[in-house]
């Protein structure tokens, strides 16, 4: 299996709707998940930290750069 196959599986866990992108409320149900409680906020902002073409909306591409790269999101914006 390849980093990209894992990466694929990830993301279709949290892509509930399976529409191919991770809305805010999708991300926050994986924070609840994984955490406990969340913000409608809090989701919007990991979108928004996430997203960097813009659509607020999480896409596969955008979620492997984040996995292989943690570094690269800047999440203080
Ligand atoms: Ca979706
Ligand atoms: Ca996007």
């Amino acid at each position: 299996m390849s980093d990209t196959g894992d990466y694929e599986t990830t993301f279709a866990l949290i892509d509930i709707d399976g529409d191919g992108l991770i809305s805010a409320p999708e991300l926050k149900k994986l924070m609840e998940a994984l955490g406990g409680e969340v913000t409608d906020e809090a989701a919007a902002h990991a979108v928004e930290a996430l997203d960097t073409d813009g659509d607020s909306m999480v896409s596969l591409a955008e979620l492997t750069a984040y996995l292989k790269d943690p570094s690269s999101v800047d999440d203080s914006v």
